[in-house]
């Protein structure tokens, strides 16, 4: 069936589950994607989204100063989804804002007609299999249910957002909000004292937003970051333009990159240069802002603790340049963790917003935060008033929502037992027990080490690629044979160890939730890489999966 003739045709009678060849979960690029790639196979597809609209990350994200860290000349579908889209939308900054990015997945939802198969306001609580029938039966919170061959959760890495207890949260008698799910009408916070507790990538996006409004601003930092300059500004159409007239090349390189965007990354470690020859170096790629400073300087920071230090250091002085006052330079400046070893956030304006008068910047980690209080928080014996607290605390990242979405495999295990001592997986795409189940940008896939819109074209083509093969050799099932997924946990655990990332407390590492298995989550081997290995494992037949013929023709379903 061609991508036109493609309908959504569940076999429902009234009250029972209607059945699918496909469900995806989460409506993000993802999920908009996968639908897009299945349809052109020909399966009817069916999307549970949670929201009431597309966009992901950037439908709930919508917190002042929320903008994409990948430049969006890449952050955006390429010509495998529609080259008419390509041409047509523009951006109008270097970095996008939520409000722009969540117009641009809205316009190609639309230009693709890819509404008519998503169902909105539709959050799944569980998703069991029935190795009888070989399909996945879907419930969603409002008790509708459904029923699938295959089930592929598109649900994002940083879904789940996570708000840590803090003794009295409830009491506290003013405006509460987390960044992660922020009121669509947004906040006003003219003339209002503000907490903005954490300082992560999303906090150092608001709090110069949020210190242009607020009477006074406190943030409460824990663990400073090394955050680089983005230099955000309006793209000219003359850049957009040479881009698009390279895009080939350019998104080819990205696919076969490190990190999923096309830099031109020098292999040389910073020990081999003096210090006279590195400074230049490390100028330029500040200069130029964004992520140029990890990856267009030296090339081992991630595993070479010396070179790290030098690129470390600079971050450092740099800070000490831009903050007047030297105590609170000497609090921005980290020095508990190597560079790019947690997220370094891309900074418009954060650190001279330490050089307002309203803006007080408080040390989390010498004097944790002991309460929340019905005024505000209380921290080192003193009650800071404030009218409104900002969650900036991050995510339960990459497992979160997985767990949340009641997934059970055969035999009825679920899926946060079986990963209960970290994720088990092949590819980071399947797992043993789950047959059929396919996770885009999951722990062990390069997902959040890559510029994400790479990650995700590669997951859904692969997982696509998959299907249709399923199909064209009358398969029904596919599921990792043990071996495979022991090799490939093995070979993630070897990468992550060569490198500085497991010593360093981030969400990477799960570090950031109580009790969460500490290893690391996403695969650091290159998005460049982990493709070639899943082309390879294509190529051969898809070596390391187990795919099984129904045995009954009679049963078979979808
Ligand atoms: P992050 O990067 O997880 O940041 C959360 C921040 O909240 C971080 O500074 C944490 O400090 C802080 N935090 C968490 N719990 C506490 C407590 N109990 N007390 C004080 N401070 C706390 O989330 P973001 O939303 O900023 O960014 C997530 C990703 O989105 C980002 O990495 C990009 O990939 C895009 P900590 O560092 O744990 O000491």
């Amino acid at each position: 069936m061609s991508e036109n003739q493609t309908t959504t045709a569940p076999r429902a009678e009234e009250g029972q589950a209607a059945d699918f060849d496909a469900i995806v979960v989460g409506a993000g690029f993802s999920g908009l994607y996968m639908l897009h790639s299945l349809r052109k196979l020909g399966l009817s597809v069916r999307v549970y989204e949670q929201g009431d609209g597309v966009g992901g990350t950037w439908y709930w994200n919508r917190y002042p100063g929320a903008r994409c860290d990948s430049e969006s000349v890449y952050y955006m579908f390429t010509d495998h989804m529609s080259e008419e889209i390509l041409g047509e939308w523009n951006w109008s900054e270097r970095y996008a804002a939520q409000p722009e990015i969540l117009r641009y997945l809205e316009f190609v939802t639309d230009k693709m007609d890819l509404r008519r198969d998503i169902q909105f306001n539709a959050k799944v609580v569980s998703a069991v299999y029935d190795p009888e029938r070989r399909r996945w039966d879907i419930r969603l919170a409002d008790g509708g249910a459904a029923s699938a061959r295959f089930l592929i959760t598109a649900v994002g890495c940083l879904s789940s957002t996570n708000t840590p207890k803090f003794p009295g949260i409830d009491t506290f008698a003013g405006e509460s909000y987390h960044t992660g799910t922020w009121p669509h009408e947004g906040v006003d916070f003219t003339g209002k004292r503000v907490a903005v507790i954490g300082t992560g990538a999303t906090a150092v996006q608001a709090v110069p937003e949020i210190a242009k409004q607020a009477a006074h601003v406190w943030v409460f930092q824990r663990t400073p970051n090394y955050d680089i300059p983005g230099r955000n500004r309006p793209l000219d159409s003359g850049y957009a333009e040479e881009v698009k007239a390279d895009y080939r090349d350019l998104w080819q390189k990205a696919r076969e990159s490190g990190f999923g965007l096309p830099y031109q990354i020098v292999e040389r470690s910073a020990v081999d240069y003096s210090p006279e020859e590195r400074q230049p170096i490390f100028e330029a790629a500040w200069a130029k802002g964004g992520f140029y400073m990890g990856l267009e300087t030296f090339s081992d920071y991630l595993v070479n603790r010396e070179s790290n230090d030098t690129v470390s250091e600079f971050v450092r002085s740099k800070i000490r340049e831009m903050v007047n006052d030297p105590a609170v330079a000497e609090l921005l400046a980290p020095k508990d963790h190597p560079f790019f070893t947690k997220r370094p956030p891309l900074e418009n304006g954060y650190y001279e917003t330490f050089n307002r008068p309203n803006v007080t910047l408080l040390d989390a980690r010498s004097t944790p935060i002991e309460e929340i209080t019905p005024h505000g928080v209380r921290m080192d014996g003193h009650e800071y008033e404030v009218d409104a607290i900002v969650y900036a605390t991050g995510f339960d990242a990459m497992t979160g929502t997985l767990f949340g979405m009641g997934i059970t495999g055969r035999d009825g295990l679920r899926l946060q037992d079986k990963w209960r001592d970290g994720p088990l997986t092949y590819l980071g795409l399947t797992t043993r027990g789950f047959p059929n189940l396919f996770v885009i940008t999951g722990p062990q896939s390069p997902s959040v080490l890559s510029n994400m819109p790479v990650a995700i074209e590669q997951n859904v083509e692969w997982i696509a690629g998959l299907i249709q093969y399923l199909g064209e050799h009358g398969l029904d099932t596919a599921e990792p044979a043990q071996e495979a997924e022991d090799k490939w946990v093995e070979h993630h655990n070897q990468v992550a160890s060569a490198t500085l990332l497991l010593g360093t407390d981030s969400w990477w590492v799960g570090a950031n939730i109580p009790g969460k298995p500490r290893t690391l989550y996403p695969y650091v081997g290159g998005v460049g890489a982990f493709r070639s290995l899943c082309q390879d494992v294509a190529e051969k037949g898809y070596e390391g999966l187990v795919l099984t013929k129904e045995a009954a023709p009679a049963a078979a379903g979808g």
